[in-house]
């Protein structure tokens, strides 16, 4: 008979925002939508269980003005995950390009500079029909899915960065940091 097959413990986020805290960053910029991602998101999070008082919002002009933003709230220790809410419409010319690529690219860095999950809700979008229809028409409410998203990810931040205890066995010695081994100190 072959051997049971090992059935690893997987780790995931629960969806529950009892004690979260969250911030959310919601650009002005096509506010028509924006505010509709916003209404999305909250009722995630309140119908999750989340607190009021524990939400915060931060408005700012446009996506591009999004990481910045969510990267200084993350910096503040004020929240357990920044929900990110913008709209980038294509144009006439090449500005949409700059606009959501620099925004996707900000909203990277911030969270892996920061360790703060960042939902990515910038809706980036041919034309406004297809806008409309994220924000709460055909294709649902990308701003509700966000507000999901921040919940599990930070529970998971939450489970990650605590000590699990879990009696794995340690790393191997070579890869042990050195510590104090009278050869050069500490690194
Ligand atoms: N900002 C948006 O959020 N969406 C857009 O569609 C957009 N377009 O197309 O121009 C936009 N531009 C403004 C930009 O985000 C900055 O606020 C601006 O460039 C000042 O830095």
């Amino acid at each position: 008979m072959p051997p049971d097959k090992i059935q690893p413990a997987a780790i995931a986020g629960a969806l529950t925002a009892a004690g979260l805290r969250i911030g959310i960053v919601v650009s002005r910029f096509n506010q028509f939508i924006t505010d509709r991602l916003l209404a999305g998101a909250l009722d995630a999070l309140e119908r999750s269980g989340a607190a009021a008082d524990r939400i915060e919002v931060v408005r700012v002009p446009g996506a591009f003005e999004i990481p910045v933003a969510a990267k200084q709230l993350a910096e503040s220790h004020r929240t357990d995950a920044v929900i990110c809410i913008g709209c980038v419409i294509r144009g006439d010319t090449a500005h949409y390009e700059y606009v959501a690529g620099e925004s996707a690219r900000g909203i990277q860095l911030a969270q892996m500079d920061t360790g703060v999950p960042m939902i990515f809700c910038v809706l980036t979008c041919e034309n406004l029909e297809q806008a409309i229809d994220r924000a709460g028409l055909k294709m649902g409410n990308k701003g509700f899915e966000a507000g999901l998203t921040a919940i599990e990810m930070a529970n998971l931040a939450h489970k990650l960065s605590s000590n699990p205890g879990s009696g794995a066995p340690a790393a191997p010695p070579s890869r042990r940091p050195a510590k104090n081994s009278g050869r050069g100190g500490q690194r």
